[in-house]
């Protein structure tokens, strides 16, 4: 009987699921179905007062009205009136409202943009004041607030102090001008420059809502590999449209500098950053820039790097480059993130090395106001990828942490792959630069060098103009996750999930349940059925789509998959030993010592650093055949258990968006296998060995895997 109940319930509650495209992404501000928690929320909060009426201030009110009176069913007034008796304030800290109340010692703590919620006792009646020492910091308060409510977390007694712990929590678009997205996987750009700056399309006001919601507080919008145009007059004033916009939501912009532009737009015969008119040209850009922008961030730049002009061509150095760049913006407190993304095709040095050997080199010689982006790892966001060895290597320069949201090695818009789990490895791994436990994000956030003023987390935008912002729903989540963890690296992987599926889904136990595990195991079953054992950059040529381990002939070596997998007679594997390239002597000996050996090393990150034998024995009791077979066979299947867990939560989400994710489950599972059959039937013809009799056997040759071209694939 119980149980005929529970299931009425469930049907009933599916009944009423609205479809819903994914457009509103983790700020649905739903009516909570929990009718316990709904008639506690309910007597808990009347109101809203709110300190004052600036911009930022009637953002929050609005915020907060609409999201708590959706969520309540009930109608919650906004008031400025300090006699009022409602629950909730909402008020930077030097309101009189807030007079009286703890709020100014705590706020000592908080700097500019975190915030306080407390509950207080003032007059005899119970409030929660939200609170920071800006507007802004209050509006990241109203949205945490909002989070508690819509994951249904009790606020009877609140004492929530947070503040980010670093400065920039960034995102950089790689939007083309003509609005491709270079590797965008859910659509074309965001910024329609062709209606800008006439028409402010609403959506973005929505995007920098999304990105106040989890603390991010700049954008770059343009493409790394940039154009100059972008800098042009026409266009500046575009891009001032766009930063009016999203500035009440404490959102900064910033841009891409290509390098020749003073060539290119500027009418000069040379770009080298010593030369006098160059500089001047840059200078007086720059001012230019900022009669737009008042508050404009600073440059994000790719140099002498993929054929991108820099420094270099005029036997100059980075560090000449970026201070160039970086006396233009000092006046005007901009900053520049000069990109260590940097391998050149003419060095036979192992590409994982090369950054390391031009950057550290550089290490003190920046301009106090330039920061130094470094991708996670050495060779290129690759599913699993050891952390870049130039965290803790360059001490006396701030490094900013470039992750890659869009899921260009992930399995882009086809494969469900929470990120959170890549992102905390990556943050979590142990430098030992400055003893035991100096991990990646304590490099980031200044931990070990109190006077660094610069601190930063930034990652390439998955968003398009897709209805749901990122082409697969779950693609949100790595948004998501990016935002919450540039905000606060201690949050584990868990955690956000299941922020993010209550919202985005559901609050009930028994979705969260299964729909959290789903995620969290996503990401290793990529790497399983991908990139096993530490395999990576097996990548198709050009747009990155599928396997394609076996292509050799591309211009430069460091672009062929068989540069990086080495497979031969005897094994496979980059052997980045002391015997090999010895990448491993960039790291600190402490951190590399779980690697150095071949028996010893890190299975998943085995054939990173080795040459591994087809016959050594892995700790299963497996050869490496056998063992990298049961990777991508276990990998494979393991989406047929995504697909099965995914069906059993068909009561807990709207029919559209569940149709959406398991239709992509059935070209995700599909994808798995070819990247398993196309591997292993590649490898194969190395290792000459039979791929196990208990598993399925290939069904299509290695020709035809090799035969397929995707011409028109996305994000190319
Ligand atoms: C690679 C991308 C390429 C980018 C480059 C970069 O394939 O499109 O331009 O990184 O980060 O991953 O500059």
């Amino acid at each position: 009987m119980k149980k005929i109940c529970s299931l009425l319930l469930i049907i009933a509650v599916s009944f009423q699921l609205k479809a819903e495209t994914g457009y509103d992404l983790w700020l649905r501000y739903q009516p909570l179905q929990n009718q316990t928690v709904l008639t506690t929320y309910r007597q808990q909060i009347s109101g809203i007062t709110l300190g004052g009426n600036a911009e930022t201030m009637k953002i929050i009110g609005e915020e907060l009205q609409h999201g708590l009176s959706a969520m309540l069913q009930k109608k919650i007034t906004v008031t400025n009136k300090s006699s009022s008796t409602a629950s909730l304030i909402a008020a930077t800290g030097i309101s009189p409202l807030l007079a009286g109340t703890e709020v100014k010692k705590l706020l000592a703590q908080t700097g500019e943009e975190g915030f306080i919620i407390l509950s207080q006792n003032i007059n005899g009646q119970k409030r929660i004041i939200i609170s920071g020492n800006t507007d802004k910091a209050v509006l990241y308060g109203a949205f945490h607030f909002l989070r508690l409510i819509q994951t249904e977390q009790a606020i009877h007694n609140l004492q929530v102090v947070s503040v980010p712990k670093v400065k920039l929590r960034m995102l950089n678009h790689w939007d083309n001008m003509n609005r491709t997205v270079e590797r965008g996987y859910a659509g074309f750009s965001l910024w329609n420059w062709h209606t800008l700056p006439g028409y402010i399309d609403p959506r973005y006001i929505d995007y920098a809502r999304a990105n106040a919601s989890i603390g991010i507080n700049g954008t770059v919008l343009t493409n790394v590999n940039a154009n100059a145009t972008i800098l042009t007059k026409n266009y500046l004033e575009k891009v001032k449209a766009l930063a009016d916009a999203f500035r009440p939501y404490g959102i900064k912009v910033y841009l891409t500098a290509r390098f020749s532009a003073p060539i290119e737009i500027g009418g000069l015969k040379t770009a080298d950053p010593l030369d006098e008119k160059v500089r001047q040209w840059w200078k007086d850009k720059v001012k230019e820039i900022y009669q737009y922008v008042p508050d404009f961030g600073g440059f994000v730049v790719k140099a002498n790097s993929e054929g991108q002009p820099g420094p270099q061509d005029y036997k100059r150095s980075h560090t000449d480059g970026a201070n160039m760049l970086a006396e233009a913006v000092a006046p005007f407190n901009g900053i520049i993130m000069w990109r260590a993304f940097v391998y050149s095709a003419e060095k036979n040095v192992d590409r994982h090395k090369q950054a390391y050997d031009e950057f550290v080199p550089l290490d003190g010689s920046f301009n106090k106001n330039v920061m130094v982006q470094v991708k996670n790892g050495a060779i290129d966001f690759m599913p699993r990828e050891p952390f870049h060895p130039l965290f803790g290597a360059m001490p006396k320069t701030p490094l900013m942490m470039e992750f890659q949201v869009t899921q260009e090695y992930l399995g882009q818009a086809t494969n469900l792959v929470y990120l959170g789990p890549l992102f905390k490895e990556c943050l979590e791994a142990d430098t030992y630069t400055n003893g035991k436990g100096s991990t990646v994000a304590k490099v980031l956030d200044g931990s070990f060098n109190k006077a660094q003023t610069l601190t930063g987390i930034t990652g390439v935008a998955n968003i398009g103009n897709d209805i749901n912002w990122c082409g697969h729903p779950f693609a949100q989540a790595n948004w998501y996750a990016m935002g919450r963890l540039a905000w606060d690296h201690s949050l584990s992987a868990e955690r956000i999930a299941e922020e993010w599926l209550r919202m985005t889904y559901s609050n009930h136990p028994a979705f969260l349940q299964t729909a959290s595990k789903l995620m969290m195991e996503s990401r290793e079953t990529y790497v399983q059925y991908s990139n096993p054992i530490g395999l990576h950059h097996i990548m198709g040529t050009g747009h990155h789509y599928g396997p394609a381990p076996w292509v050799s002939n591309l211009n430069r070596p460091d672009w062929n998959p068989v540069y990086y997998h080495k497979a031969d007679s005897i094994g496979i594997g980059f052997n980045r030993t002391a015997t090999g390239s010895n990448a491993l002597e960039q790291y600190h000996p402490e951190a590399r010592k779980i690697w150095e050996n071949m028996n010893t090393c890190e299975e998943k990150n085995l054939l990173w650093f080795h040459h591994v034998p087809w016959t050594f024995k892995m700790k299963s009791g497996r050869n490496l055949w056998d063992e990298l077979c049961f990777n991508y066979y276990t990998g494979a299947e393991k989406v047929k258990t995504m697909q099965q867990a995914w069906a059993g939560l068909e009561p807990y989400v709207d029919k559209q968006r569940h149709d959406q994710v398991r239709m992509l489950l059935n070209v995700q599972y599909d994808e798995a296998i070819w990247w398993r059959n196309a591997c292993l039937l590649y490898f194969q013809t190395f290792s000459k060995k039979p791929i196990p009799a208990n598993y399925p056997q290939p069904d299509k040759t290695l020709e035809y895997y090799k035969s397929l071209r995707f011409p028109l694939a996305p994000g190319n």
